[in-house]
C-alpha cells in the first residue's frame, strides 16, 4: 500500500477488524491463563429493543479499560449479556400479542447486533440471557440452596391489587393509587409470599460499606441510609386504664436522652391497639383508613400535615407516676418501624412540634441550644443539634449522649426498658404473579405442605402455550402447567405459580459469567480466579436495589459455603447521562405539550422549526433522553453515517465521566474530525529513515508525559483528560522535523488511542506493517528520563577527577543518574577494571565515582 489512503474509512474498517477480532477469539478470557486477573464489568442490559445512547456511554467506557487492561499484560473478563425477564416483555405480549418469549430474543439479537458494531470487546463466548433455562434453572439451584440453609420464607403481606382486572399490581404499575391499565382504585390484599432473609445480614452488609474503597461516597450513604440502622431505646409506657388486652405501648426512640420533654404518645393507625379501639369507635375507623390511603411512604409521611386522633386514653411517664400522657393515634407513625409506637417532644422533633402546635400540647425545652435554657420553647423549629440537657432531673447538665446512656442504663436496671437496635431494611418480597420470570421452584402438596423441586427435576421451565388476552397471571389460569404429583408422596399437588422479581436474576449474573459449567450455577474456585470485580460501570439508578441485592446473594451463597468472596464489587463508577434539549409547543391550558423528535427539527442560532410545518418549535433544557421528551438520538445511524469510533470518542471525550454528557450533532462531527486527524498523523509514519534518535526532545517530553498521563487517566476513568493529552501529543507530532522520534511517538499514540478507536488503530497498525493485531500489543511505557523538564549538566568524577560531563534529565533518581555516569566510556577507561568502592551522587550536580 502506498503512502496510505486519505481519509480512514470506517465503512470498511469497522467490519474488517470487528471479524478478525470474532475468528481469532481476541477476547476471549481465559480462566486457566497465568497471567494476572482483571474483571471488567458494565450492567448488563434489558432487552428493550435498541440500544441507546446511555448504553454506548457505558459500554465505551467500559471497553476502553477492559482493552487498556489487556494490553498492560492482564487476562481481562469483559462479558455481556441480557438481563431479560420483566414486565415489558408482557405489556408487549398484550399489547401486539406477541409472545414475551419471541419478543424478547428478537430484542436481543438486533441489540446484539448493535454492540457488535461498536466494537466493543467483550467474550461474546459468555454472552447469557437470564430469560433461557440455561440460566435460570440454575437460579433456582441457588433458590433451593438457599432455601435449604434458612434464607427463603414465605408469610402473609400486603400486595397490591385491581380489583377490576383482578391481578396483582407491581409498585411501577400503580400510578396515583390506580392500576394502570384498568384505572381502578388500587386495593391492598393479603397473599402468602415469599421472602428472602436480606435482615440476616443487616449488620454485615453496613460493616462492609466501609471496606468498599472504591465505590462512589454517595452511593455508600444511600445503602447505609436504605440499611438505617438506628440505636437507642425500646420501652413502655403503662396505661392508666386497660383498653381490651392492652396494658402497655411500647415505644422505640433513638433520643431516651429526651424522656423528660414528652408530651404525648402516638401509635400507627395499624397499631393493634389502634386497630382495637377502632372496632367500636366509627370515628377513629375512618380516621385510620384515611391515614392508609394517604400512603405511609416515607416521602408523603414527611410533607403531609400531620394528624392525629386523641383516643382519650393516657400513658404513664416510666420516670414518674404522677405524670400522664395523652394517648393518639397519629398519621406519621409508621406501623412496619420499630415498635409502630413513639413517644413525642416537641421541642426537638420538627414532626413533633408541628403536631404539638396543631393540638395544643406542651412543648418543653430539654436540650440546650447554647442560648437558651428555660423550659419555655417558642417557636416553630425544633432544636435537633448537640447540646447540655436541661429541665430532666437526674439528667439535667450532661451531654446528649451520656444522658441516652444514662436512662438506658436506668431503664435496664429498673427493668421498664431495653437498649435496641433498629433497622429500616425490610426482608426483600420476591414474589411476583408474573408469567415471564424465573419460577420459583417448589411445589404445594396438602399432605406435605411446601416441597422444594428436587434438584435433578430442574429447570422448572415456563410453559410457552400460554395467553395474555385476560388479565391475571398465565401461569395460574394455565390449563396443565402446575398440576403435578409431589415428589414426597406421589399424590396430586399443585406447583408455585409465583416467579421471581427480576432483581434476582441480576443479583449473581456476575458469577455465571465468571464460570459456567452446565451442571451447577458455578464452580466455586473458578468465580474465585475472577472475583471480586475490579471495575463495575453503571448507572446511578441501580444505586440501592440492584447493587445491595447483588452484595447480599453474595454473602448469602458464601455463608451457604457456595462461595468464596463476600463483596462482589471491588469499584464501582457510575456514569453521567446522555442528554440532549427538548422541542416542544405548548398546547394551552391544561393540556400536555406536545414534543418533538430533533430528526423532525431544524435548529439554528436563533432557535428550532418544525420541518412539516416551518412553524417554529420552543427549545427546552438540556435533560436526560427519554422516550416521553422524544429528545433520544439513536445510536445506529449516528454509527452509519459516523463510524464507531467517532461515536466512541465522542463518549469519551466531551465531558468527565461522571458528568452529564450533551449529545450534539456539533460535537460528533468535531469527534469525526480528530479520529480523521489521528488518521492522518498516523499516515506521517516514515518508513526507510536513517539517524539518530533522540534529537527531538520536546516531542520525546511530550510523548513520555502523555504515555505517563494518560496511563493515570485511564486507571483513574478520567477518559476525557486522556484525550485532551493525546492531542497534546497530536499537536508535537505534527510540528516535530526528526522522523525517527516522529515514528517513535506515532506508534505510541496509535496505542494509546487503540482502547478508545479501535477500528483506526487497528487500521493503521495494519499499515505499518506491524506484527499482529493491535489490541495485542503491549501498552506503551514511560520513559521515566523523559518525565523531568529541564536538563541538567553533570560533572563525573572518578576519584576526585573530572572525567567527563553527561547532559542528564533535570531531577533524575539517584540511581539512574549513577549508571549513566558508570555507562560512560570515558569514565570507564578511568576506572578501568577496578573494584568500585563507592558512588557519591549529588542530584543534579555531580557523580563521584571512588575505586
Ligand atoms: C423520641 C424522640 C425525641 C425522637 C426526639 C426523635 C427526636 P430514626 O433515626 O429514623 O430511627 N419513631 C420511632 N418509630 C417510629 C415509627 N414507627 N414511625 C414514625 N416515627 C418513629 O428515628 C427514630 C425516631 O423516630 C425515634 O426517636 C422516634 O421518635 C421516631 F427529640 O423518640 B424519637
Ligand atoms: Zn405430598
Amino acid at each position: 500500500m502506498t503512502a496510505g489512503t486519505e481519509r480512514f474509512n470506517p465503512l470498511a474498517a469497522d467490519t474488517r477488524w470487528q471479524k478478525k477480532w470474532d475468528a481469532e477469539a481476541t477476547f476471549q478470557a481465559d480462566s486457566s491463563s497465568g497471567k494476572p486477573k482483571k474483571y471488567i464489568l458494565e450492567m448488563f442490559p434489558y432487552p428493550s429493543g435498541r440500544i441507546h445512547m446511555g448504553h454506548v456511554r457505558n459500554y465505551t467506557m467500559g471497553d476502553v479499560l477492559a482493552r487498556f487492561e489487556r494490553m498492560r499484560g492482564n487476562e481481562v473478563l469483559h462479558p455481556m449479556g441480557w438481563d431479560a425477564f420483566g414486565m415489558p416483555a408482557e405489556n408487549a405480549a398484550m399489547e401486539k400479542g406477541v409472545h414475551p418469549g419471541g419478543w424478547t430474543r428478537q430484542n436481543i439479537a438486533n441489540m446484539r447486533g448493535q454492540l457488535k458494531r461498536l466494537g466493543f470487546a467483550f467474550d461474546w463466548s459468555r454472552e447469557l440471557a437470564t430469560c433461557e433455562p440455561d440460566y435460570y434453572g440454575h437460579e433456582q439451584a441457588l433458590f433451593l440452596d438457599m432455601l435449604a440453609a434458612g434464607l427463603v420464607y414465605r408469610k402473609e403481606s400486603a400486595v397490591n391489587w385491581d380489583p377490576v382486572d383482578h391481578t396483582v399490581l407491581a409498585n411501577e404499575q400503580v400510578i396515583d393509587g390506580r392500576g394502570w391499565r384498568s384505572g381502578a382504585l388500587v386495593e391492598k390484599r393479603k397473599l402468602n409470599q415469599w421472602f428472602l432473609k436480606i435482615t440476616q445480614f443487616a449488620d454485615d452488609l453496613l460493616s462492609g460499606l466501609d471496606e468498599l474503597k472504591g465505590w462512589p461516597e454517595k452511593v455508600r450513604t444511600m445503602q447505609e441510609n436504605w440499611i438505617g440502622k438506628s440505636q437507642g431505646l425500646t420501652f413502655g409506657f403503662a396505661l392508666v386504664e386497660k383498653a381490651g388486652e392492652h396494658q402497655n405501648i411500647d415505644v422505640f426512640s433513638t433520643r431516651p436522652d429526651t424522656i423528660y420533654g414528652a408530651s404525648f404518645v402516638a401509635v400507627a393507625a395499624d397499631h393493634p391497639l389502634a386497630l382495637a379501639l377502632a372496632q367500636d369507635n366509627a370515628e377513629l375507623a375512618a380516621f385510620a383508613e384515611e391515614c392508609r390511603r394517604t400512603g405511609t411512604a416515607a416521602a408523603e409521611v414527611e410533607t403531609q400535615e400531620k394528624r392525629g386522633f386523641d383516643t382519650g386514653l393516657k400513658a404513664v411517664h416510666p420516670l414518674d407516676p404522677n405524670w400522664q400522657l395523652p394517648v393518639y393515634v397519629a398519621n406519621f407513625v409508621l406501623m412496619g418501624y420499630g415498635t409502630g409506637a413513639v413517644f413525642g417532644v416537641p421541642a426537638h422533633d420538627q414532626r413533633d412540634l408541628d403536631f404539638a402546635r396543631k393540638y395544643d400540647l406542651p412543648v418543653r425545652r430539654v436540650v440546650s441550644d447554647g442560648d437558651a435554657s428555660d423550659a419555655q420553647f417558642d417557636g416553630n423549629e425544633a432544636y435537633t443539634g448537640p447540646g447540655t440537657i436541661v429541665n430532666s432531673e437526674f439528667l439535667t447538665g450532661m451531654t446528649v449522649q451520656d444522658a441516652q446512656k444514662a436512662v438506658i442504663d436506668r431503664a435496664e436496671s429498673e427493668g421498664w426498658g431495653k437498649g435496641s437496635t433498629v433497622w429500616r431494611l425490610r426482608d426483600w418480597g420476591i414474589s411476583r404473579q408474573r408469567y415471564w420470570g424465573t419460577p420459583i421452584p417448589v411445589i404445594h402438596c396438602d399432605s406435605c405442605g411446601v416441597v422444594p423441586v428436587p434438584k435433578d427435576q430442574l429447570p422448572v421451565t415456563l410453559p410457552e402455550d400460554v395467553s395474555f388476552d385476560v388479565p391475571g397471571n398465565p401461569l395460574d389460569r394455565h390449563p396443565t402447567w402446575k398440576h403435578v404429583d409431589c415428589p414426597q408422596c406421589g399424590k396430586t399437588a399443585r406447583r408455585e405459580t409465583d416467579t421471581l422479581d427480576t432483581f434476582a436474576d441480576s443479583s449473581w449474573y456476575f458469577l455465571r459469567f465468571a464460570s459456567q459449567p452446565d451442571d451447577k450455577p458455578f464452580d466455586a474456585a473458578e468465580v474465585a480466579q475472577w472475583l471480586p470485580v475490579g471495575q463495575y460501570i453503571g448507572g446511578i439508578e441501580h444505586a440501592i436495589l440492584h447493587l445491595l441485592y447483588a452484595r447480599f446473594w453474595t454473602r448469602a451463597l458464601k455463608h451457604i459455603g457456595l462461595l468464596d468472596v463476600a463483596e462482589p464489587f471491588e469499584s464501582l463508577f457510575t456514569q453521567g447521562m446522555v442528554t440532549h434539549e427538548t422541542y416542544s409547543r405548548d398546547k394551552g391550558e391544561g393540556l400536555k405539550p406536545d414534543f418533538f423528535s430533533p430528526d423532525d427539527v431544524t435548529r439554528s442560532a436563533d432557535g428550532a422549526i418544525l420541518d412539516s410545518d416551518g412553524q417554529p418549535v420552543e427549545v427546552g433544557r438540556v435533560i436526560k433522553m427519554s422516550k416521553s421528551k422524544k429528545n433520544v438520538i439513536d445510536p445506529e445511524p449516528i454509527v452509519d453515517q459516523y463510524g464507531a469510533d467517532a461515536v466512541r470518542w465522542f463518549m469519551l471525550s466531551d465531558s468527565p465521566p461522571e458528568r452529564d454528557l450533551p449529545w450534539s450533532e456539533a460535537g460528533i462531527e468535531g469527534s469525526w474530525r480528530l479520529v480523521q486527524r489521528v488518521w492522518r498523523i498516523a499516515q506521517m509514519l516514515d518508513k526507510d529513515v536513517a539517524g539518530e534518535a533522540g534529537q527531538d526532545k520536546d516531542l520525546l517530553r511530550t510523548l513520555h508525559k502523555a504515555i505517563a498521563g494518560v496511563t493515570e487517566d485511564i486507571e483513574a476513568l478520567a477518559f476525557n483528560k486522556a484525550v485532551a493529552r493525546i492531542f497534546t501529543l497530536a499537536t508535537a507530532i505534527e510540528k516535530s522535523q526528526s522522523s525517527i522520534d516522529r515514528n517513535t511517538a506515532i506508534r505510541a499514540l496509535l496505542l494509546m488511542v487503540a482502547p478508545m478507536t479501535p477500528h483506526l488503530a487497528e487500521e493503521a497498525w495494519m499499515e505499518m506493517d506491524a506484527d499482529g493485531l493491535i489490541a495485542n500489543a503491549a501498552w506503551p511505557v514511560a520513559d521515566a528520563k523523559w518525565l523531568v523538564d529541564d536538563e541538567a549538566t553533570i560533572a563525573i568524577q572518578v576519584k576526585g577527577k573530572l572525567r567527563d560531563t553527561l547532559t542528564i534529565a533535570k531531577g533524575l533518581p539517584k540511581d539512574e543518574t549513577e549508571a549513566l555516569a558508570l555507562a560512560s566510556e570515558k569514565v570507564q577507561r578511568f576506572i578501568d577494571g577496578a573494584t568500585i568502592r563507592k558512588v557519591i551522587v549529588v542530584p543534579d550536580r555531580l557523580v563521584n565515582i571512588v575505586i
